[in-house]
């Protein structure tokens, strides 16, 4: 029993405690809602489940940066072209199929319909339209500044614009003052522009979520592919990214035994702020069961399915291995965070090539979000059977594609998926104000869309690290499970 007891904990401790962690989390967190705690004492209660998120957040750019440049740098360029093609095309034909299948479940359960739901009746007019987004999302490839962007990550926020009309001056426009003007002739004024529209939400400006992981992403997968172009040459900074990617992999296997003690005041802290879960009421609850309906379909049927059809492997052996990251992501409601223990999970338990992990796990922390995606398609036919606003098949199609942008827009951040949903709902003419009809259970639906996302990406990885396992032959270290040492 003793030798049955040391394997399992060797094997499975740090899972159960988490999942432990998570329940315990829950009881402290309802428990402690019956009593009057005061702000400063939540603060000092959440302070370790801050910590957790900040270890987390610290281990991302360097994580990103050194796998992308030192797994790239060491690939032969063809193979990587194959490697990037197949996986952004399997990504966005699986977010795409996310969509659907949302689609389908929201108008066979129609939970909007006949809710008693006051909403903003329509009029608010498209703040954000669908090729604001692709825009948006083009514009953030090219961040103007890497560092400055990576600490804006987790700033996104939602701007409240003030009732009363702003006037917003352009700097740059100039108005020549026409000659019968005498008092002023030839002089140039600026030209204050009509007060703007009356919207009340829209990300900030130049907030862009994605501007720095996505940004940064790219950047490193060029610099990734240059690297290896140069040969010798490049071999010193290849070093360096290898020597810094390894250990950034031994922090995350010296952190992990602090993240149950974290995941439990992590989870407590957020239950202790949730609004009142009475207030719910039932009016939401087709809504939630809706988009958690789609999740479990596309999540635990589909996405096993295509791995089973790709592979010829039992998917859920696969999933087994994510266990640990899935608890995280459910944690932590952020992908981006979980990404180090995602790459982890793939590398230690999944035993996928190094090499393919390290391109295809940030890039699809980046961009491949399934469940978000998922989400903002039901959440805006639900806004829209609200609203009693019939969708035609044409709106539906348009929701379709910016919901899949929206979602490669979205960044890996807790509730980000809330804030590209303007860009959906604006693109069919919904008013974006009606967000505040799906806030209230958004942070529970959120944790769960997340650990589809980290599923989908983690599965993509096992996906594109069989189709090219010819490119690839797996290495010793990450085949039989040791932690990946640098060459
Ligand atoms: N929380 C986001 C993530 O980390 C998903 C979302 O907000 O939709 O993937």
């Amino acid at each position: 029993v003793k030798k049955y007891l040391k394997d399992y904990l060797k094997r499975n401790g740090l899972l159960t405690l988490s999942v432990m962690a998570v329940i315990t989390g829950c009881v402290l967190g309802f428990l402690l809602r019956g009593q009057a705690v005061s702000t400063q004492a939540k603060i000092y209660f959440s302070f370790p489940g801050e910590l957790l998120m900040r270890l987390l957040k610290m281990l991302i750019l360097p994580l990103i940066t050194s796998s992308l440049m030192s797994g790239l740098s060491s690939m032969e360029s063809k193979a990587c072209c194959r490697m990037g093609v197949l996986t952004v095309t399997y990504y966005l034909w699986t977010t795409f199929i996310a969509v659907v299948v949302g689609i389908i479940l929201v108008l066979i359960i129609k939970p909007g319909y006949g809710t008693e739901m006051e909403s903003n009746r329509l009029g608010g007019g498209p703040v954000m339209t669908s090729a604001d987004a692709l825009l948006d999302l083009v514009r953030n490839m090219i961040p103007s500044n890497l560092v400055e962007a990576t600490f804006q990550q987790y700033k996104t926020d939602l701007v409240p614009v003030p009732k009363t009309p702003t006037k917003a001056v352009q700097q740059n426009f100039v108005y020549i003052v026409p000659d019968d003007d005498s008092s002023k002739k030839g002089h140039s004024v600026l030209l204050e522009l009509t007060p703007a529209p009356e919207i009340h939400y829209k990300p900030k400006p130049g907030s862009s979520q994605q501007m720095n992981v996505l940004g940064i992403v790219i950047f490193s997968a060029t610099m990734g592919l240059l690297l290896g172009k140069m040969g010798e040459r490049g071999l010193p900074l290849v070093n360096v990214c290898q020597c810094i990617n390894e250990c950034v992999m031994k922090i995350i296997n010296a952190a992990v035994w602090y993240f149950p003690f974290g995941i439990i005041f992590l989870v407590a802290g957020k239950i202790l702020d949730m609004s009142d879960p009475s207030s719910l009421g039932k009016k939401l609850g087709w809504y939630g069961i809706t988009v958690l309906a789609g999740l479990f379909v596309h999540g635990l049927i589909l996405l096993p399915l295509f791995y089973f059809v790709l592979t010829r492997k039992n998917p859920f052996t696969f999933i087994r291995g994510l266990l640990q990251a899935m608890v995280i992501a459910l944690a932590t409601s952020s992908s981006s965070a979980t990404l180090p223990i995602t790459m982890k999970c793939l590398l230690e338990n999944c035993h996928v090539d190094r090499q393919i992990a390290r391109f295809v796990l940030p890039v699809g922390a980046t961009i491949n979000m399934d469940g978000t995606a998922l989400y903002e398609a039901v959440a805006a036919i639900f806004i829209a059977q609200v609203n009693e606003y019939e969708l035609d098949f044409g709106q539906l199609v348009t929701i379709s594609i910016t919901a899949t942008a929206a979602s490669i827009g979205a960044a890996g951040i807790p509730q980000a998926g809330l804030v590209t949903m303007v860009i959906v709902l604006t693109s069919v003419g919904l008013p974006p104000d009606d967000i505040t009809l799906i806030v209230a259970i958004d942070w529970i639906l959120d944790r769960f869309r997340t650990m589809i996302n980290v599923l989908g990406d983690a599965l993509a990885a096992g996906i594109i690290g069989h189709l090219c396992r010819k490119d690839f032959p797996q290495d010793a270290e990450s085949a039989n499970g040791n932690p990946p040492n640098s060459h």
